[in-house]
């Protein structure tokens, strides 16, 4: 029978709360009925009978917040698309949960190898499953949360030294493997100490505030990082980007800085707030370590200092 037809209209639920989102994967209608009577009030489900609507359905946004999975399905079972949902990086992190009638315990433990948070046997008991299904959405909303706090500057809202490692490890692979380049801007605020003696620290933490968000703006390609990895030290990561393009972002740095005008009469020399940028660029060798482009980037930033600041060097 058409899923269709098993699954005719699904009726909204008016309510103010979002509702989390199921992707429930079974080929039995009756299966598939008694979940919409019992799950479609308190979730937003959407179903799927065979291997490739799962993987399609896993992808497409909206994604789902949780997985329902059959193990015995026509095409492919259960836990080989447990597999491909949990290797592709775009569904990898959906809890899946698996429902099946076989019970056995080798089963069990193959789910769970395979990726699952959870495995339900048949015939299911739908508060069970209730339970079960709210307890990972919650376990799966604290996870994102905590995830982005540990992310995350506290004072600017960008990414912090943590991000920056991780980006940076993981784009220095990718460029080794794909042989392409990849630039770093360090940047580092001019007479910082003098603008935090002259207005006070509340204030240097608002400039700070500031400058990022202005400079956060200018960094929107995917891969591409822009964070705080010190106290008035910043980074752009910028991927399969060769010196040409890192010249253009580091002007670009330049100008919109000198665009928002922030006064600084404790510096000696130069009246606003400005930055030094050191930039590199490099098209990484397998076994070279991503700290080369952190020492080239920094020997720039030294020498953007030590010629008069507010520029950039190479
Ligand atoms: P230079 O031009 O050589 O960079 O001079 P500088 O005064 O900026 O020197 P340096 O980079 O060594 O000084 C960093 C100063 O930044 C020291 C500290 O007072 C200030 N700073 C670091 N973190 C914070 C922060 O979170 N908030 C505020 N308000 N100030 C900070
Ligand atoms: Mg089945
Ligand atoms: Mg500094
Ligand atoms: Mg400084």
């Amino acid at each position: 029978m058409p899923l269709q037809q098993v699954v005719p209209t699904i009726k909204p639920v008016k309510s103010a709360v979002k509702r989390s989102r199921l992707l429930i994967v079974d080929d039995d209608p009756t299966q598939l009925r008694f979940y919409l009577q019992g799950l479609n009030d308190v979730y937003h489900c959407q179903f799927a009978s065979s291997a490739s609507e799962a993987v399609t359905f896993a992808r497409q946004f909206p994604q789902p917040d949780l997985i329902i999975l059959d193990v015995v399905l026509p095409d492919v079972n259960g836990f080989e698309i447990c597999q491909i949902l949990k290797e592709d990086q775009l569904t990898s992190h959906i809890p899946v949960i698996f429902v099946s009638g076989q019970d056995d315990v080798e089963s069990k433990l193959k789910g769970f190898e395979h990726g699952c948070v959870d495995y339900i046997s048949k015939p299911v008991l739908l508060p069970e499953m209730q339970a079960r299904i709210s307890t990972h959405i919650k376990l799966k909303q604290q996870t994102i949360m905590l995830e982005s706090l540990a992310y995350t500057d506290p004072l600017t809202q960008v990414g912090n030294r943590r991000k920056y490692n991780e980006t940076l490890q993981r784009e220095w692979a990718r460029s080794i493997r794909y042989g392409q380049p990849i630039a770093m801007l360090l940047m580092d605020i001019d007479y910082f100490k003098q603008f935090n003696d002259f207005y006070g620290h509340g204030v240097g933490d608002d400039c700070l505030i500031k400058i990022c968000s202005h400079l956060r703006d200018l960094v929107n390609r995917p891969g591409d990082l822009f964070a705080r990895i010190g106290g008035e030290e910043f980074v752009i990561l910028l991927t399969d980007c060769g010196i040409e393009g890192a010249l253009r972002k580091a002007d670009e740095v330049l100008r919109t800085v000198s665009m928002l005008n922030i006064a600084n009469q404790g510096a000696p020399k130069l009246d606003r707030v400005t930055l030094s940028i050191g930039v590199a660029v490099t098209t990484p060798k397998h076994q070279e370590e991503p700290l080369t482009l952190f020492q080239a980037a920094d020997e720039a930033l030294y020498e953007a200092k030590h010629s008069g600041r507010n520029k950039f060097s190479v």
